[in-house]
C-alpha cells in the first residue's frame, strides 16, 4: 500500500467532545477513513490523550492532533510503501518516542494507525475483519463476540447513579448472535416499561443504558433480574449479568467509596463475593483498584471458578501490565481498548498475549464514541469471545451491533462465541 494523501479533522464524539478523525488516500485509489474514540473513567496508566487545553472547546480541542497528522507525521508516510500495520506503526512509534505517546497523542497515532490500517485492507480488497485475521495469523473460522450489553448506566457515564458503573447483560444462552441481540432487546424493553410502572426516569447515560436515578447497586442488579425474568428468560440461564465497577474511580485514601460506605481491599472482595452468590453475575469488570495488585490476586482466587475476572484499568491493552497480570495470576480477562495503547500492532500484540496465556479477551468501545466500527471488525478478526460496546440504542452504539450482522452477512455465518458454557461448572 503506498499512500497517496492523508488529512485530518476535527469532529465531535457521541458526547459532543471534539475528537480526530483521519482520511487516507492510496496511489491505488482507494480511500479510508478512521475516528478516535475517548474515555471518561481513563485509567491511569494509558497511553496520553492530547487535548489543546485553554477556553476553546472547553480543553478539548484537538486541533494539535490534526496539527501533528499534518505537519509531523503526513510528511513521513505519502509516497511509503507498507505491506502490514506494524511496519506503519512502528514508524509512528519511532516518531512519538515516547513511552505513552505525550509528543503526538495517543489519539493522533491511533487515527492514523488505523485509517492506515483499513487503506491497506482496501488495497488488499479484503474486509477489515478478513485483513486483521491474516495479520493476527488466525485461520480459524469466523465467530461473532458474545455482547456484553450495558442497559443502566452509572458512575462517570452518568449524573446521579449508582457508583457501579455498568450492569450488563450477557446473553450466553442465546443460540447466535441474531438471537442473542434479538433476547438482549426484549429484556430492554421489558426494563423500560418496569421502570416506568416504578415512576423511574427511562433517560440514557453515555453508553445508552437507562439512568433510573437510583443510588443503591444492589437494587439496580435486583432490577435486571427482574427484567430478565418478566421477559421470559431464566435468570442465569439463558441471561446472566456482568459489572463494570470501575473500582479505581471508587477508590480513596485507601478505600473503596460504594453505597454509603468506605471498604478495605477485604470487605470489597467479600462485598463482591457477596453479590455473586446471591446474584447471576457471571463477570465483573474493575472490581478493584488498578494499583491493588494483592487485591485482585485474591479476589481472583476467591472467585474465579465461576466468574470471569476482568482487568480494564489494571491492565490498559499495555502488553507489559498484561504480562505482569498472567504472572500474578490476577485475572483471567482482558478488557481491549485500541486507544489506551494507541496502535493496532500494540492492540494486536495485546491480544496475542492474552490468548496464548489462556485469557479472554474482550474489545471494548469508549464512553465517547463515533460511528467508526473498527472493534467489530477486530473482535471478530482476532476471534475475540466478547465484545463490549453498549446498549441497544445511541447511534454510535448500535452502529458496532449493525456492522456485526453485516460481517454475519459477509461470512455467512452468525455463530457466536460462548467462552461462559465452556467453563467448568463452579464449586
Ligand atoms: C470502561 C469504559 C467503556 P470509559 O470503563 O470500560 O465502557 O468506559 O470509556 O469511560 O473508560
Ligand atoms: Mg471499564
Amino acid at each position: 500500500m503506498k499512500i497517496s494523501s492523508i488529512s485530518a479533522r476535527e469532529i465531535l464524539d457521541s458526547r459532543g467532545n471534539p475528537t480526530l478523525e483521519v482520511d487516507v488516500r492510496t496511489t491505488d485509489g482507494n480511500f479510508a477513513r478512521a475516528a478516535v474514540p475517548s474515555g471518561a473513567s481513563t485509567g491511569e496508566f494509558e497511553s496520553l490523550e492530547l487535548r489543546d487545553g485553554g477556553e476553546r472547546f472547553n480543553g478539548k480541542g484537538v486541533l494539535s492532533a490534526v496539527k501533528n497528522i499534518q505537519e509531523t507525521i503526513a510528511p513521513e508516510l505519502i509516497h511509503k510503501s507498507f505491506h502490514d500495520p506494524k511496519s506503519l506503526d512502528d514508524l509512528l512509534l519511532e516518531l512519538d518516542g515516547t513511552e505513552d505517546k505525550s509528543r503526538l497523542g495517543a489519539n493522533t497515532v491511533l487515527g492514523m494507525s488505523l485509517a492506515g490500517a483499513k487503506a491497506m485492507a482496501a488495497d488488499s480488497r479484503m474486509q477489515l475483519f478478513d485483513f486483521i485475521r491474516t495479520v493476527h495469523g488466525g485461520n480459524q473460522a469466523s465467530v461473532l463476540p458474545l455482547p456484553l450489553i450495558n442497559v443502566l448506566n452509572g458512575g462517570a457515564h452518568a449524573y446521579k447513579s449508582t457508583s457501579v458503573q455498568e450492569f450488563m447483560l450477557i446473553p450466553h444462552g442465546a443460540e447466535d448472535f441474531y438471537s442473542a441481540i434479538e433476547i438482549s432487546s426484549k429484556v430492554f424493553r421489558q426494563l423500560a416499561y418496569n421502570l416506568r410502572a416504578k415512576n423511574y426516569s427511562t433517560a440514557v447515560g453515555d453508553e445508552g443504558g437507562f439512568v433510573p436515578m437510583i443510588t443503591s447497586d444492589t437494587e439496580a442488579i435486583e432490577l435486571l433480574v427482574e427484567a430478565v425474568s418478566d421477559a421470559g428468560y431464566i435468570p442465569g440461564e439463558t441471561i446472566s449479568l456482568g459489572l463494570d465497577v470501575a473500582a479505581s474511580e471508587l477508590f480513596r485514601d485507601g478505600r473503596y467509596h460504594l453505597d454509603g460506605e468506605a471498604y478495605s481491599t477485604e470487605e470489597m472482595i467479600d462485598w463482591l463475593e457477596g453479590l455473586t452468590d446471591k446474584y447471576p453475575i457471571i463477570s465483573i469488570e474493575d472490581g478493584l483498584d488498578e494499583n491493588d495488585w494483592n487485591g485482585w490476586a485474591a479476589l481472583r482466587s476467591r472467585l474465579a471458578s465461576n466468574v470471569q475476572l476482568v482487568g480494564d484499568d489494571l491492565l490498559v491493552t499495555n502488553t507489559d501490565r498484561l504480562s505482569k497480570g498472567i504472572e500474578k495470576s490476577a485475572a483471567d480477562s482482558i478488557l481491549i481498548k485500541p486507544n489506551q495503547i494507541g496502535t493496532l500492532s500494540e492492540t494486536l500484540e495485546a491480544i496475542s498475549t492474552a490468548q496464548d496465556a489462556g485469557w479472554e479477551c474482550i474489545v471494548s468501545h469508549r464512553s465517547g464514541e463515533t460511528n467508526d466500527t473498527t472493534i467489530a471488525h477486530l473482535a471478530v478478526g482476532t476471534g475475540s469471545s466478547q465484545i463490549k460496546t453498549g446498549s441497544l440504542n445511541r447511534g454510535e452504539r448500535v452502529e458496532k451491533y449493525n456492522e456485526l450482522f453485516r460481517i454475519s452477512e459477509i461470512i455467512e455465518s452468525s455463530r457466536m462465541a460462548n467462552p461462559f458454557d465452556a467453563k467448568p461448572e463452579s464449586g
